[in-house]
């Protein structure tokens, strides 16, 4: 495979409803796409972080410099590059582990589409739909977030996830699980916003059997997240502190988590994405597939993953609804809690022409032949 082009293409799309966390506020996702044309086919990739570094330390300008500089020009210096030597080739950049999922994710795409080779098959799918929870985001009353998550339970959705914060957590919780009583799958996500001195606050969450909590505190301290278990019955599950199959096996060993949620993007791309589900299942460790309110593109994606035999937790990846009006591939739709892997080459859907110049904001080559 050669490659011809590698353009960006920055897009925004307005979310339906506000999305806000513990990191900030969100009306819109705001990244850019990476498509790369080769001799044989086309591939895309879609930037997993945002416009600032909240959530992540990469942001999105960060990432197009990285590219630029650095990465691009080490991949298309490849003889025959192939998602597989990827990240051997990117080894002597560190860290950027955002900016080169995207090469590699994009190449991989291609790669696939050449060889008529659906993604979901490359990885190793063992199913053709997977459960889909929805990420709840904080809201100004509990009356708003009890309206949003019956909305979401009408539609299907087989988990609700809810995100917390010091002040926000436990009376969301308790009245989530109230009013929806206790066979609801229920869990929260606090993007770090804890430190081990509220040890015995979290421990009030006990009360609501909740499946796990993710990331309470900040992702360097695998240390502190393995005294909070000690001190707590609801499994922790990390997000934020896993970078790598190595951190996956730092933090079982150190028993930090009991669950690992798998995002691909944060971790360099479904190659080490798939490593860390091999770590995981190895230890009997469950995982989930994460999200970053991806566009169909980096959906699609993450459904072929989260079609892996260790994927047992219901995972971050909702119908296209959930987030926009209009996606920018053909809409993902739920069906009966599930939504379905793509099976078509690559990672099986098209990019909409039309849809994608509406939401497009620039574009710009990084490479052409
Ligand atoms: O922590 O899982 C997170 C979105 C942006 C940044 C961080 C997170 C999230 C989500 C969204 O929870 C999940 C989704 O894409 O549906
Ligand atoms: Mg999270």
């Amino acid at each position: 495979m050669k490659i011809e082009l590698i353009e960006l293409v920055e897009v925004r799309l307005p979310l339906v409803r506000p999305f806000r966390t513990s990191c900030g506020t969100d009306t819109a996702r705001h990244t850019f796409l990476l498509r790369v044309v080769t001799d044989a086919a086309e591939g895309w990739a879609e930037f997993g972080g945002d416009p600032g570094p909240v959530y992540s330390p990469e942001f999105a300008a960060g990432a197009e410099r990285v590219l630029l500089d650095h990465l691009v020009p080490r991949v298309t210096a490849l003889h025959r590059p192939s998602a597989a030597r990827i990240a051997e080739a990117l080894s002597p950049v560190k860290g950027h582990h955002m900016a080169k999922a995207l090469l590699e994710t994009a190449i991989l795409d291609a790669e696939c589409r050449a060889h008529a080779m659906p993604l979901a098959a490359y990885l190793g799918a063992v199913r053709d739909r997977v459960p889909a929870g929805v990420s709840v985001g904080i809201t100004d009353t509990i009356a708003d977030l009890l309206t949003s998550v019956s909305g979401y339970l009408e539609e299907g959705y087989v988990r609700i996830k809810l995100k917390i914060e010091p002040g926000w957590d436990l009376e969301p919780v308790r009245a989530v699980r109230h009013e929806f009583g206790d066979g609801l799958v229920l869990q929260a996500d606090a993007n770090t916003a804890y430190s081990l001195a509220d040890a015995e606050h979290l421990r009030r969450l006990d009360a609501f059997g909740l499946v796990q909590i993710e990331q309470p505190l900040d992702e360097d301290d695998l240390r502190g997240h393995a005294e909070l278990a000690k001190v707590l019955r609801t499994p922790i599950c990390l997000d934020e502190s896993i970078r790598s199959a190595r951190d996956a096996a730092t933090a079982i060993a150190l028993g930090a988590c009991r669950i690992v949620n798998v995002k691909p993007s944060r971790v360099g791309g479904y190659l080490e994405a798939r490593r860390i589900h091999d770590v995981c299942a190895a230890h009997g460790i469950p995982v989930w597939c994460g999200g970053m309110l991806e566009t169909g593109i980096g959906r699609a994606q993450n459904l072929a993953l989260a079609a892996l035999p260790g994927f047992v937790l219901p995972n971050d990846i909702s119908a296209s609804s959930r987030y926009y009006a209009e996606d920018l591939t053909e809409p993902f739709e739920l069906d009966d809690g599930c939504l379905r892997v793509p099976d078509g080459p690559g990672s099986g859907v098209t990019v909409l022409p039309a849809a994608l110049r509406r939401h497009t904001v620039s574009t710009r080559a990084l490479y052409a032949r």
